[in-house]
């Protein structure tokens, strides 16, 4: 039965991928069964949490607790087989141009590449390329924080400033936060990425010009909001230290764009190179990297790097049911175009990767946000789930009790590791504790007979317990992940970020459209000149709809009425 990976099977998903036999079957069987509880497959099967789980290093991932059955599974898996996953995935790694409406490679795997193999882009192997960066990246970072790279004074950098946006920004942003046990103490690393300047100025208020470095972080050098940040952190440089001279000591930049770097100011060699394979929301393991390697050393880099090669290596090379990304995309589909769920909750058990969930609202939803698939038809199916998440235990006192009794199916993640970084009492315990007890209460829920039992055990009297006891029920049957891991090292963050970049990737493919794009960026960063120049001057504005000139004339009514009272007190 089961089908070959060939590119028929990928062409035939051409069609629409509802119409495969794979997906027909599934939602046969999503009829069949689905009103199973997991309660009682638990019941019925001690073998669940065997039959439900994979290895990979230290990284276990738990997904009994899953509306699944072997037979949900093997459909799965059919299912992408049908869509061509295998051949996909393979076309990726060879540096074919996947990313068809740029008509670009996608090789941020050849980044974190850390074997002998060559990998291509075009006919060319990158990795010598990557390699003199990485080097490059190497002998900088080592400099700073041994404290050979000086400022322009003599003193020792103490600062470093990332000013990019999206993916220039997000990226080593989650790592940054996520790593901090790593860092090297008298450094601090910080995101600047808002147009709104409060996002620079508090920054610039903790730290001094001597001892800051900038990285101005953009593939294209062009991005509006980081090069009005990055212009005005030059401005606020120049304005404390008054040499331009020194702005070479404290300015670096990564991008593709090596002229208009330099016509900022930058010097050629302090200038990292990104290449046009490389995707903003994909770039983190090149040299938009480089804050996490002048924040926490190259070598932390270079295992992040590792972690993540070795998910490559697994996704590349393990059998689709033993397959951690595959699977945790199957699962993604099963509940988003058969269950209908619009959304996937992320809940990290740990406060260092309390941004990670921001982090990956970026790469799903900016990867897989889409209606039009990749022969330009629109799609008829659900794609893209809206991802949010906050860590636990927080989010159990906020927003938990829509998981457990709302209306809405939100399948989630759970992640947590099993040994603290920071060690202290009782804390640990508790917090693994509850992320335990909240997957199980999630699956088995609280029956009738259970709630009226706790009840009278508590001795409330019969009356009330008529009119409490349907308020305490709660159904269960609420699907999750837990991801459990060691230890958040550089290694097992560098996997878990490449496992869900692969899970993306994954049901990119199966939704038949082009994860690497970004056209919704793209209209937004066109929207807003146009209402820039109207906001510049005084005259009302007719030009759009009601509700948008009303925005901008009252703007401007009260701009330029502040602006106009200034002026007479400093006249008067
Ligand atoms: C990511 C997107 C987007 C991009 C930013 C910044 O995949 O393309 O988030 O990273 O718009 O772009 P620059 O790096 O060119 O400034």
């Amino acid at each position: 039965m089961a089908a070959k990976n060939t590119d028929a099977h990928a062409s035939a998903s051409n069609s629409s991928i509802t119409d495969s036999e794979a997906w027909q079957q599934l939602k046969a069987h999503f009829q069949q069964n689905r009103t199973l509880h997991m309660r009682d497959l638990f019941a019925s099967n001690p073998e669940r949490f065997h039959q439900f789980h994979i290895r990979l290093g230290d990284i276990l991932l738990d997904y009994s607790k899953n509306r699944i059955t072997d037979e949900t599974r093997r459909l799965l898996i059919e299912l992408a087989k049908t869509a061509g996953v295998e051949s996909w995935r393979d076309k990726m790694f060879a540096g074919e141009h996947v990313n068809l409406t740029e008509d670009r490679a996608v090789m941020h795997v050849a980044l974190r590449n850390r074997s002998q193999q060559a990998m291509y882009v075009d006919g060319l192997d990158v990795m010598p390329e990557i390699r003199q960066v990485l080097q490059k990246m190497r002998v900088f970072s080592d400099a700073v924080r041994s404290g050979e790279a000086r400022g322009y004074n003599g003193g020792r950098i103490k600062s470093i400033i990332n000013i990019g946006i999206g993916g220039s920004d997000l990226g080593p942003m989650v790592v940054c936060e996520s790593m901090k046990p790593y860092a090297q103490r008298g450094l601090n690393a910080y995101f600047v990425s808002n147009a709104d300047a409060t996002h620079l100025q508090e920054t610039l208020k903790q730290v001094e010009p001597e001892s800051t470095l900038f990285v101005i972080s953009s593939k294209s050098f062009t991005t509006q909001e980081t090069m009005l940040n990055a212009d005005s952190a030059k401005a606020w440089f120049l304005d404390l230290v008054g040499s331009e001279k020194a702005v070479a000591r404290h300015f670096v930049a990564v991008t593709n764009n090596t002229e208009a770097a330099e016509d900022f100011g930058i010097s050629a060699d302090n200038i990292y190179q990104i290449w046009d394979w490389v995707g903003g929301r994909y770039s983190l393991w090149s040299a938009i990297g480089l804050p996490i390697a002048l924040y926490l050393g190259m070598d932390h880099f270079e295992e992040l790097l590792e972690g993540a090669h070795a998910m490559d290596q697994h996704f590349k090379t393990a059998p689709l049911e033993e397959n951690m990304p595959v699977i945790m995309a199957l699962l993604g589909v099963w509940y988003n175009n058969f269950f209908d769920a619009q959304s996937h909750a992320v809940m990290p058990y740990s406060q260092y990767l309390r941004r990670l969930p921001a982090y990956l609202q970026q790469l799903d939803m900016e990867s897989n946000g889409k209606t039009i698939d990749r022969e330009g038809e629109r799609v008829d199916y659900l794609t893209g789930p809206i991802i949010w998440g906050e860590p636990g235990t927080n989010g159990q006192h906020a927003f938990f009790q829509l998981l457990h009794q709302g209306t809405k199916p939100v399948p989630a993640d759970f992640l947590v590791p099993c040994i603290s970084q920071n060690p202290m009492g009782n804390h640990h315990r508790v917090l693994v504790a509850n992320c335990f007890a909240q997957t199980r209460a999630l699956m088995h829920g609280k029956t009738t007979s259970e709630a009226l039992d706790q009840l009278r055990e508590e001795g409330v009297p019969d009356d009330e317990i008529n009119t409490l006891f349907a308020h305490k029920v709660f159904d269960g049957n609420k699907p999750s992940n837990t991801l459990l891991f060691e230890k958040l090292t550089p290694k097992t963050l560098g996997s878990i970020l490449a496992l869900y970049e692969h899970k993306v990737f994954v049901q990119g493919v199966i939704w038949n459209i082009n994860s690497f794009d970004q056209m919704g960026v793209e209209y937004g960063k066109e929207l807003a000149g146009d209402i820039q120049g109207e906001l510049s001057h005084r005259e009302e504005t007719h030009s759009y709809d009601s509700s948008t000139n009303a925005l901008i004339n009252y703007r401007k009514g009260i701009y330029y009425h502040q602006q106009d009272n200034n002026n007479y007190d400093k006249k008067s």
